[in-house]
């Protein structure tokens, strides 16, 4: 291993890709050292000298490490761009995040954030309805979007599960979106759920005048089975597709976003799995990256935690996910250990809380998200007193007296449906 890594001062070249890491060396193991190893693995180098590493390739491709405080435990690294494959989430990832967790010198190692230069960025189209392309798909621009889950996660039947997704709709829910487990079982298969409840769709827009979206999950073994259920859908006259992101992987989405591109349907990123990498904050990566590549690779929506749900997530981590998703030019923000990021001309993502809601929670997530988020609320709706349409009405009774900034309890003095669900959710 080379020792010239270690590069204070150094300033990263406007076409570098910047990673922050978070170390801590093994015993015995000093900081510089294990930086240095952590480095020279994610990059040009091997365990010991390689003759067959010269130095001109090595000026060339190595690794200059910018930033280094052990007190806190953080690496900053500026790595060429040529050592990459332009466009490729999986090689980048491949690089600064593949070996070196498994590095004995290091205990833990968490990469935080990357910051993508122009010239890498501009190798992904990013979303293709993005925030002001799921507005324009539903027609609502002033307000949160309100969805729902079918409950029980799996087990209805195709028809069952239709009737639970039209009572949503029916109540007021704009989306309604298959479980994170939901997918080709016996009892419940894609191709038929996907025709029944499209066509009850419909039947309910009808019915409210309203756009209604129907988020189908298309997660399957192989991208080939998700393409063809993805053109089912666009055959079906669907207008999103939903996708597991962190089982299905990155190449996958990589590709459905080219297939939904030509399906003319919005995808919809379910995050399930992430906190197997991104809770623990010594080791892992950070669930801002994961938001920072789902935009770059171009899903429309993904889910960024709730703050006052069932889900782990602080609230300044949740914003800093829905800056990630929204804003045009993210800030550096040393406390969330978030690299600053220039998203050029991507369109952002729609944020979505979920996990744990319930209609009574609105109010603070109003004042927490504002009106570009899409609140969903799976156990809110279909455990209201009242059954699942009247869950879904309380749901847009308390946006509504949000948004006329009427307290719920005044506006529940003549609204039934919300006044149940504040009996069941508030009054404990
Ligand atoms: C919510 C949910 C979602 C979680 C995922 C669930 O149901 O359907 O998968 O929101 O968490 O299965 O828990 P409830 P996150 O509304 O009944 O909790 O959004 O944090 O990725
Ligand atoms: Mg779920």
């Amino acid at each position: 291993m080379r020792r010239d890594y270690i590069d204070i001062g150094y300033s990263p070249k406007d076409t570098d890709l910047i990673c922050e890491f978070h170390i801590e060396p093994s015993a015995g193991v000093n900081f510089e050292e294990a930086a240095t190893h952590m480095a020279g693995e994610s990059s040009i180098d091997s365990w010991t000298e390689i003759s067959t590493l010269s130095p001109e390739l090595a000026a060339k491709l190595k690794p200059h490490v910018f930033y280094l405080d052990e007190e806190s435990q953080t690496v900053r690294v500026a790595y060429s761009e040529d050592l990459f494959e332009l466009g490729s989430v999986p090689q980048v990832l491949s690089a600064v995040a593949g070996n070196i967790f498994s590095m004995k010198i290091v205990d833990n190692l968490r990469l935080q954030d990357i910051a993508f230069p122009g010239s890498m960025l501009r190798e992904f189209k990013g979303p293709n309805f993005g925030l002001p392309g799921i507005r324009k798909l539903v027609g609502v621009y002033d307000r949160p979007l309100i969805g729902t889950i079918v409950k029980p996660k799996v087990g209805l039947t195709s028809e069952k599960h239709a009737e639970v997704a039209y009572n949503s709709f029916a109540g007021g829910c704009d989306l309604v979106k298959d479980d994170e487990n939901l997918t080709d079982q016996k009892f419940n298969g894609f191709d038929r759920r996907a025709e029944l409840t499209l066509k009850i769709a419909e039947k309910a827009e009808v019915e409210t005048g309203e756009k209604k979206m129907y988020l189908c999950n298309i997660t399957a073994p192989t991208c080939k089975e998700m393409t063809r259920r993805l053109n089912v859908l666009k055959d079906l006259g669907a207008s999103y597709a939903m996708i597991d992101i962190v089982p299905v992987g990155w190449t996958a989405l990589q590709t459905l976003r080219e297939e939904a591109e030509d399906a003319g349907l919005a995808l919809h990123a379910h995050r399930c799995m992430h906190s197997a990498y991104t809770r623990n904050p010594r080791h892992g990566m950070s669930m801002v990256l994961v938001a920072k590549l789902c935009r770059l690779i171009g899903l429309d929506q993904l889910h960024i935690g709730t703050v006052v749900g069932k889900m782990h997530g602080e609230k300044h981590e949740v914003l800093s996910l829905r800056d990630e998703c929204v804003l045009g030019k993210v800030p550096a923000d040393e406390t969330q250990h978030v690299l600053a990021q220039d998203w050029g001309g991507l369109k952002p993502m729609f944020p979505v809380a979920s996990g744990g809601l319930a209609p009574t929670m609105i109010p603070d997530l109003y004042s927490i998200f504002g009106k570009d988020v899409i609140m969903q609320f799976g156990g809110g709706i279909h455990a209201h007193p009242m059954g699942t349409a009247a869950g879904a009405t309380a749901c847009r009774q308390a946006l509504d007296a949000s948004l006329e900034g009427v307290s719920m309890q005044d506006y529940a003095k003549n609204h039934t449906e919300l006044e149940a669900a504040i009996g069941k959710w508030l009054k404990k």
